[in-house]
């Protein structure tokens, strides 16, 4: 399966939607997610529109998925406290409703929340 090429995170990469950037190189765009579900929640995504989901993504490209964990650690550092949960929702039953893949970076007071 190949991720939706027209998904609103292509549309934020290609600045044809507005959304508050707090990263970016060739490979990934790390954004606020719209609706926080924690003091800071920030998404991760791979620009590439080859992978729906984070099983296809470790399958296709161990190496970005594992530049996707570093980031989310750089920018839990940066914007919190350096601890953080990742979450990748994986299908629609498990709650993902965004078929591009990318990871939801969690942080600040955790313990108040449960999984998003
Ligand atoms: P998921 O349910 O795992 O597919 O997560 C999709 C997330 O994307 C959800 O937490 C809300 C967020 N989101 C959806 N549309 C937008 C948008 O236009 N801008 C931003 N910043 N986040 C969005």
């Amino acid at each position: 399966m190949t991720a939706d090429a027209t998904s609103i995170f292509t549309k934020i990469v290609n600045r044809e939607i507005p959304a508050d950037i707090l990263f970016e190189n060739d490979r990934l765009i790390a954004i606020r997610d719209i609706a926080p579900q924690a003091p800071v929640h920030l998404l991760v995504i791979p620009k590439s529109t080859e992978f729906a989901n984070v099983t296809e993504l470790g399958l296709g490209d161990p190496a970005l998925l594992a530049e996707i964990v570093a980031t989310a650690h750089n920018l839990a550092t940066l914007h919190s406290n350096g601890e953080y949960r990742l979450v990748f929702n994986t299908g629609g039953t498990a709650g993902q409703t965004v078929f591009h893949v990318h990871a939801h970076v969690l942080s600040g007071g955790l313990e108040e929340h449960t999984l998003a």
